[in-house]
């Protein structure tokens, strides 16, 4: 509670000497974002982690921690493993703590209303990170990510050209956590482009928890049931990876006899793309560190941010995960 009421009388000192006192730290990267973040150090900042269930989800997290050292935060991580009910239990305990900042990645879409008004009513700015929440806009200040529908239209619109000269396409899906944003919206931004394309058919739709075990036990039961998949869609690399061990243990070819678009980009994910086993990846950064903490020092300094704040991100075919995977960074 206290930097808080320093940094904005920090900032309106700021103000008042004009922009040259910001200029002269030496130290601060470029760019207004990063010189931002200097106004940070010593904030105490509560990050309440969906869990650890994927590759993505581990750069994500050491993005958070680097760039809280790198700012000088006092940090407070927890993480949910995936339990709603725990996620909502330890953004409590920071409202308690009289943290400066929450932010959190929502394991689900919905059932955040009361705590964000808890957090709002003790006057605590909060900021989503990763994962959208369906409620009202006026209780976060920003939420910062990728846009999921963007990826879903991205693996079907590769999936329409790699397929358009099939006369049919039996598909399967392993979907993320049910309920959670990019399980939704990559779902949304999948149909937006081929859900009206008949000779696609959805053979089964299933979710695999975004985890690589549970994408290798559903495509397990799909393969026992459907000996004719073309296609699998997979809404993260872990599932994909999951995947192709039961396509290799049932005596089949990923990457040929059954082929795979996923998304994240993270770094098993291009090997085994640039392996020929998965076929495209739409990339989902976590790398959002430096951006929330940027965000976080604008709000403590009493700024207007914008209230969405998107990522900027790309896609790989094999040469081109041949091409990116010596810099990969996750
Ligand atoms: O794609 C998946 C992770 O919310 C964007 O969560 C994130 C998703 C990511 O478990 O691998």
């Amino acid at each position: 509670m206290k930097f808080r009421k320093s940094a904005a009388l920090l900032a309106a000192a700021f103000t008042v000497a004009g922009l040259t006192a910001c200029g002269s730290d030496s130290d601060a990267p470029s760019g207004d974002s990063a010189s931002s973040s200097t106004g940070i150090k010593g904030a105490v900042i509560g990050f309440a982690q969906v869990g650890s269930e994927s590759g993505w989800r581990s750069a994500n997290t050491d993005s958070i921690k680097a760039a809280a050292a790198k700012y000088g935060v006092d940090l407070k991580f927890t993480s949910a493993e995936g339990d709603q009910t725990k996620q909502i239990a330890s953004i409590k305990t920071f409202i308690t703590q009289g943290v400066d900042v929450i932010a959190f990645s929502p394991v689900v879409e919905t059932g955040y209303d009361a705590v964000l008004q808890e957090a709002k009513a003790a006057g605590i700015p909060v900021i989503l990170t990763d994962r959208a929440v369906d409620a009202d806009p006026s209780l976060y200040k920003t939420f910062i990510g990728s846009d999921f529908i963007k990826e879903g239209e991205k693996a079907a619109t590769w999936a329409k050209t790699e397929f358009a000269n099939d006369a049919a396409v039996n598909m399967v899906v392993l979907e993320g956590t049910t309920g959670s944003a990019p399980a939704n919206d990559r779902k949304t931004g999948w149909d937006n482009v081929l859900g009206k394309e008949t000779k696609f058919k959805t053979l089964a739709s299933q979710t695999g928890e975004f985890t690589r075990d549970g994408g290798k036990k559903v495509m397990e039961g799909f393969l026992a049931k459907y000996p004719n998949i073309n296609l699998v869609y997979a809404h993260n690399d872990d599932m994909g990876l999951g995947a192709i061990e039961a396509i290799e243990a049932a005596g089949k070819v990923p990457g040929k006899d059954i082929k795979i678009v996923t998304i994240d980009a993270v770094k098993a994910g291009m090997e085994a793309l640039a392996a020929g086993k998965i076929n495209y990846i739409v990339e989902c950064s976590p790398l959002l560190g430096d951006q929330l903490f940027d965000a976080a020092s604008s709000v403590l300094a009493g700024k207007d941010i914008p209230a969405r704040i998107i990522t900027e991100e790309g896609e790989f075919n094999q040469a081109q995960a041949k091409a990116a995977l010596p810099d990969r960074k996750y």
